[in-house]
């Protein structure tokens, strides 16, 4: 593949989006170069990575670097794709993730959660991620935060020693999650806006003290809920949930139930179907050339990018499922992205959401 530079966008005169799937005008696009492996206690490794790989989330381990080399072409294709659709595409600052000991600048999903007119920034549990935002996309929020019309909420630090493994260290039988309740913590991934409700999870990464904190941040008429979500490793929503269109969502049947999803009046009246083709991880890496899933599932199939009017992105080995979503009524844009899916997730953890309008 030839690498061709996306533009970078021009500056959105405003940031406004209340769901996934409504036409997609402005977005940022990760960035991949100099990607490390994060790392963290071993018990939170234990609780959210896949046990084959524990051994490569440690200090200074950089990702292959073939790897990371098809990530930041796939990140850049995906880039054009989306200007050649009509998006606005901004991309974060390269960075020495390395030098810096830090993870990566491709999910900057995990980082930014924007719901109206207002972008918060995660207040991270994981350590090696506190400054990723400001390393990679803080040039970017201060020139969007400069307008009037966009509100910018930068996380505070965390206190220091940090207290999230307090009391879990000593017993890490103790607690359901790898984190406990003693600061806010939380990974907007964990959070998806369907209108004025945003649905989302308890994780590994995301406590309470984390929902309250984006409670208080929102925009008025704004209101979390919490979906009962099982799985004890979870760490992002957004391989549970796929919404396509308004009243239209896939579900991940081995983590959420129709009943669980009924109980939220923000999907009265939707059609909720159950993802139709489950399967190994094994028979994912085996499908796409054999490259590895250091991070994620297999349901990482579901983490794909609604583009609006019944267009979405997905990755061009996914065979059944683009059939699947043709048969739904959707355009399918195909593009590479296996290698991104090594370094931590798919189209939808690789964008961040400016402008849906
Ligand atoms: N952030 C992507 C989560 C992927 C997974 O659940 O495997």
């Amino acid at each position: 593949m030839t690498t061709i530079v996306a533009k970078h966008g021009n500056f959105p005169s405003n940031v406004t989006a209340n769901n996934e799937w409504a036409p997609l005008r402005s977005v940022i696009i990760g960035r991949a170069d100099n990607s490390c492996f994060p790392y963290e206690a071993p018990h939170m490794i234990e609780a959210t990575m896949p046990p084959r790989f524990h051994e490569a989330f440690k200090p200074a381990n950089p990702f292959p670097p073939e790897i990371v080399r098809g990530a930041e072409e796939e990140l850049g294709n995906f880039a054009l794709l989306l200007q050649s659709q009509g998006v606005n595409v901004f991309r974060p600052a390269k960075v020495d993730w390395l030098q810096t000991g830090g993870y990566t600048g491709a999910m900057p999903r995990d980082g930014l959660l924007v719901v109206g007119n207002t972008i918060i920034e995660s207040c991270f549990a994981w350590k090696c991620r506190v400054d990723e935002v400001a390393n990679s996309l803080g040039n970017l929020l201060s020139k969007l935060g400069a307008n009037p019309s966009v509100k910018v909420v930068r996380a505070p630090r965390p206190p220091s020693p940090d207290t999230l493994y307090n009391g879990i260290l000593e017993d890490p039988g103790s607690h359901e999650w790898a984190i406990n309740n003693s600061r806010p913590a939380f990974d907007a991934a964990d959070f998806m806006r369907f209108g004025s409700t945003i649905i989302g999870q308890l994780s590994n990464v995301t406590n309470m003290k984390g929902v309250e904190y984006i409670q208080l941040h929102v925009p008025s008429g704004y209101k979390i809920e919490l979906l009962d979500v099982n799985d004890p490793h979870a760490m992002h929503i957004d391989a549970t949930l796929l919404p396509l269109r308004q009243g239209l969502m896939v579900y991940n049947p081995l983590r959420v139930t129709e009943e669980s999803l009924r109980r939220h009046a923000a999907f009265k009246d939707w059609e909720l179907v159950s993802y139709p083709f489950v399967k190994s991880v094994q028979a994912v890496e085996e499908a796409t050339g054999g490259v590895p899933r250091f991070m994620t599932s297999a349901w990482l199939v579901m983490n794909v990018l609604v583009l609006g009017h019944d267009k979405i992105v997905v990755e061009e080995q996914d065979h059944e499922f683009v059939k699947w979503l043709e048969g739904r009524g959707m355009e399918v844009l195909k593009a590479p992205f296996r290698n991104v899916h090594a370094i931590g997730g798919s189209f939808h953890c690789a964008s961040v959401d400016l402008v849906r309008s």
